[in-house]
């Protein structure tokens, strides 16, 4: 390990190492250690983990590299009602967070910090959030007690010596401190300090909630900077299509947390599709920062290294670039294991679990051998479908911007917006079944407004107002779409197959951005007929196309009432010009309606 010291000598780094020097006042460690994101560093975390069973060695004849974490069992997802953003003014903050004043937060907390790091190791994490060298990157540092997350932050991030060398020159970051404290559910909070870029979690060692360079700072806190400097901090892949020209379209898709972001932004074209030279290049998997270029389109990077991937549903069949990717150096969180001591998890069709995420002899009658929301997480270069451009510094120009979730009623599954303020309410409007990405119920449908709402660091109402505010003279902005890979049929069966042949819709997308494909006009926005589909070699029950692309006025006609009283919960806060929006189509609905009673606009 690199350096024991207590601070980093360098005049420019006096405010890093004054924090450093305030926590471990705070929280007294034994040892204070500087991660320099050095090989030796790892290694040496790594047998020190092996060594207490923090990790477990999977097989490494066939998983070289690979070791399974199991995490607590009432810590494995997050949890957002003990999430909370700490503005001075409530209203700020929004009726879509929980919200604390910052005083009595910081008291709260810092009790719980008091003294909790006795007889552990203080790490300190200097991270950069996107390309090294790019003007769009930001910096941070974490300091934690978990080695697990040392070891989770060095490949999700571009974390150690080059990022404190950034942090000198630049001279700011975004503050984070955590501590797994007693991993107890009734001491847990993971605070959130915009005003003064900082983030305090204690009491979880979950991905979201503890690796903070990732949703707490890179949505949370990035989204209320972005707001003040002009820019969108999302939830959202980064996928560049090639199409057989060899031209690369860039798309950029905000879905619900394990609502197929990771799948979407990876995914292998159908056979047809390869044949006639399509091609697939990954950015990014679950955040986007997105900056207006000087030729006003919108420019687009990952802020991440790595991908913390939910490991059910992950099979050849499925995500075959992401199975690739997790057969070495990966870490897997509770996720089952075989008798040869390899991964599991359901929906993973070759071998059979033994042992189940919490370490029992796997039973079928305690549910799923792997936890619903294991995960694995894995440096972004192991895909084979990693983009080259995702290093670049000014990111990657988007074509399209898509909105979509898990609706298994409704709606189509696709739409486009006509403009950006529609495409703007469509995103604002979206929902989607709730999954075990967070604790608490899951399949319950709730409106999750560009699939941030457990990431907007401020007011949505002020959000939806950045949001519209790009909509200026000189900005050349994406085309805005909906879609919907959920949509089940009677049977309770997915009416689309998804994964590889999303590929369909994409092309369709990338085709209105072009002006090649048709669409007809409806209430709702701008439809494919089936004929502007292609799909030829797309297997689909009777029928299960028109269904796709029907429009149900009736059913819309509610749906856009209930967008209404949505947009309302926001009072004030929320534009004028969206309200109108909404009043637009539903006006529109109820035209049609008149027009045809009773009807759908059938494809
Ligand atoms: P977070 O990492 O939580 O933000 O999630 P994500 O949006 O990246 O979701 P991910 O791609 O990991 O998908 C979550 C689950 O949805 C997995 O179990 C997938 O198998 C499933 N899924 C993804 N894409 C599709 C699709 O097109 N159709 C269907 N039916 N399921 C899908
Ligand atoms: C999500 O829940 O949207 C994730 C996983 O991407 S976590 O980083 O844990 O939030
Ligand atoms: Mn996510």
């Amino acid at each position: 390990m690199s350096q024991h010291t207590s601070s980093i000598t360098s005049s420019r780094l006096e405010a890093l190492n004054h924090w450093v020097a305030a926590v471990a006042h705070l929280t007294r460690p034994d040892h204070i250690h500087w991660c320099d994101g050095s090989e030796a560093e790892a290694a040496a975390l790594r047998a020190q983990m092996l060594a207490d069973g923090t990790l477990l060695e999977l097989n490494q004849q066939t998983h070289p590299g690979c070791y399974l974490h199991r995490s607590t069992p009432s810590d494995v997802a997050r949890v957002e009602h003990l999430t909370l953003v700490c503005t001075r003014e409530r209203d700020d903050a929004g009726p879509n967070t929980h919200w604390l004043a910052p005083d009595e937060a910081h008291a709260k907390i810092d009790a719980l910090f008091d003294g909790c790091m006795r007889g552990r190791t203080l790490y300190v994490i200097p991270y950069c959030m996107g390309p090294i060298d790019s003007p769009l990157s930001r910096c941070g540092v974490e300091i934690t007690d978990s080695p697990y997350v040392v070891a989770n932050m060095r490949i999700m991030t571009r974390m150690g010596a080059p990022a404190l060398a950034r942090i000198e020159r630049e001279g700011t970051f975004v503050k984070g401190l955590h501590s797994i404290g007693e991993l107890d559910p009734e001491r847990r909070f993971i605070m959130h300090f915009p005003e003064e870029l900082t983030i305090k979690s204690y009491g979880s060692g979950y991905g979201g909630t503890a690796l903070l360079g990732k949703k707490c700072h890179a949505l949370r806190i990035a989204s209320w900077q972005a707001r003040q400097e002009g820019w969108l901090a999302e939830h959202m892949l980064i996928v560049g299509v090639e199409d057989p020209r060899g031209n690369i379209h860039y798309i950029a898709a905000a879905f619900p947390s394990a609502c197929g972001k990771t799948n979407l932004s990876m995914l292998i074209p159908p056979e047809g599709y390869r044949h006639a030279g399509w091609k697939v290049w990954t950015i990014g998997d679950d955040i986007c920062w997105m900056h207006p270029g000087p030729d006003g389109r919108l420019y687009a990077i990952n802020p991440e290294a790595g991908f913390f991937g939910v490991a059910p549903g992950t099979d050849h069949g499925t995500n075959p670039n992401a199975l690739a990717s997790i057969q070495h150096d990966t870490i897997y969180t509770n996720v089952a294991v075989t008798a040869d001591n390899q991964p599991w998890w359901e929906g993973l069709h070759e071998g059979t679990p033994v042992t189940d995420w919490r370490g029992r002899p796997y039973d079928s009658a305690h549910g799923p051998a792997a936890h619903p929301n294991s995960r694995f997480t894995v440096a972004a270069r192991q895909a084979p479908s990693w983009s080259p451009m995702a290093e670049h510094p000014q990111g990657v120009p988007i074509s399209a911007i898509v909105f979509g979730g898990r609706r298994p009623s409704l709606v189509p599954l696709v739409f486009q917006a006509r403009d950006w303020a529609h495409g703007v309410l469509v995103g604002a409007a979206m929902g989607s079944e709730t999954t075990a990405a967070a604790t608490g119920a899951v399949g319950v449908l709730r409106r999750d407004s560009m699939a941030m709402k457990p990431f907007c660091g401020y007011n949505y109402g002020d959000y939806f107002a950045h949001w519209l505010s790009f909509d200026r003279p000189g900005m050349k902005l994406p085309q805005m779409f909906h879609v919907n890979w959920f949509r089940k049929g009677a049977g309770g069966k997915f009416l689309w197959p998804g994964f590889g042949e999303n590929l369909r819709v994409l092309e369709w997308i990338i085709g209105r951005c072009t002006g090649a494909a048709g669409a007809q006009d409806t209430p709702i926005g701008l439809l494919p007929r089936a004929s502007d589909l292609h799909s030829e070699g797309l297997a689909l029950r009777e029928g299960a196309l028109d269904e796709l692309l029907a429009v149900d006025l009736d059913g819309w006609a509610s749906e856009v009432s209930d967008i209404g009283q949505y947009l309302d919960s926001f009072g004030t806060h929320t534009p004028a010009r969206l309200h109108a929006e909404r009043e637009r189509i539903a006006a529109a609905i109820e035209r049609a309606r008149g027009a045809l009673p009773h009807a759908k606009v059938a494809s």
